[in-house]
């Protein structure tokens, strides 16, 4: 799927609340054109809730219905399950969460909804933060990344929540990026044929998060593929398959960037390279993302 052969259709629409250059919207776009109108969204509180509608207005051309921070795949849970008594079983059921709403607060509604094998697809946009209540530290954030709740830069490396959905064994799931908006369109809509629970995770920019330009959101989503920072995958029926520069890291046809190559232009990472450049900090970031490609490579190659 080339990007000129999109669906012309937007569902995503004028008058939205994000901040210029929001990765959320990106991507809300290209999952709305891939699912077109017969879908429902269940958001919980995330930037997301507050990016949809300014009452009275709204941006989402499609229904959708807000639920408690921790009760994303709940909320689908029963959005499915009363469709289907109503024989509507073409419509879509979309949870779509942050990172916080996903790794934290939600993962135990997440684990139930995909044991019972809930026909639903599961998003999370990835923006590394509880970006909504002013940039907080959460599961997903990297190792030395500056937020509001870790000041000098955090002490733990991120939780891999793909290998935890993994781990339920679901009939598909996905990572993805902003910043490869075929391929993200080509994985909601192959998750869209695909009948029981489908786990999609998106990486999300976030520039007053991470603290780039606005303008530079898609460019920091490029670098965290080439960097090895972020993978992209499907799994399907137990088949691993990873997907454009991913794959060729994988089987070692080119050499991941330097991580540097991305943290050094995120504001979040700035007291790595002043007043002194931190080496120590830096290697154990690439370290750590070695580690996760040598796993990887055992597990997949
Ligand atoms: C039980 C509960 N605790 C805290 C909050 C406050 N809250 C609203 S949104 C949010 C952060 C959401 O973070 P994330 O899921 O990563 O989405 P993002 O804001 O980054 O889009 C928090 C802490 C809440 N609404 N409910
Ligand atoms: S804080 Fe980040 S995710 Fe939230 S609306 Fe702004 S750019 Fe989007």
């Amino acid at each position: 799927m080339a990007i000129k052969d999109l669906p012309f259709e937007e569902y995503y629409i004028p008058g939205s609340a994000a901040c210029p250059g929001c990765p959320a919207t990106m991507a809300m776009r290209i999952v709305f054109k891939a699912l077109g109108k017969n879908m429902m969204m269940v958001v919980p509180a995330c930037c997301t809730a507050v990016i949809e509608s300014l009452h009275p207005n709204t941006s989402f051309n499609i229904p959708t219905m807000n639920i408690a921070f921790e009760a994303a795949a709940a909320g689908a849970s029963g959005v499915e399950a009363a469709l289907r008594k109503q024989g509507k079983t073409d419509t879509t059921v979309v949870a779509w969460a942050g990172d916080g709403g996903t790794y934290d607060i939600g993962i135990q509604a997440l684990s139930g909804a995909l044991e019972r094998q809930t026909n639903f697809i599961y998003i999370c946009y990835n923006n590394q933060i509880y970006s909504n209540t002013g940039i907080q530290r959460s599961g997903a954030t990297p190792y030395a990344a500056w937020t509001t709740t870790t000041v000098g830069g955090k002490h733990e490396f991120r939780k891999e929540m793909g290998e935890i959905v993994l781990a339920h064994h679901i009939p598909y799931a996905a990572q993805a990026c902003i910043s490869y908006p075929e391929d993200l369109f080509n994985k909601v809509k192959k998750a869209k044929g695909i009948k029981g629970p489908k786990y999609i995770e998106i990486l999300a920019p976030c520039p007053p998060g991470w603290r780039f330009a606005m303008e530079k959101t898609v460019e920091m989503g490029t670098l965290a593929v080439e960097t090895g920072a972020w993978a992209l995958y499907e799994f399907e029926n137990e088949k691993m398959t990873f997907n454009g520069r991913s794959k060729l890291i994988l089987e070692k046809k080119i050499d991941r960037k330097p991580v540097e190559e991305w943290i050094r232009y995120q504001g979040r990472f700035r007291h790595l390279f002043a007043p002194v450049k931190d080496e120590k900090s830096i290697k154990e970031i690439e370290d750590h993302i070695d580690r996760i490609w040598d796993r990887y490579r055992s597990c997949y190659l």
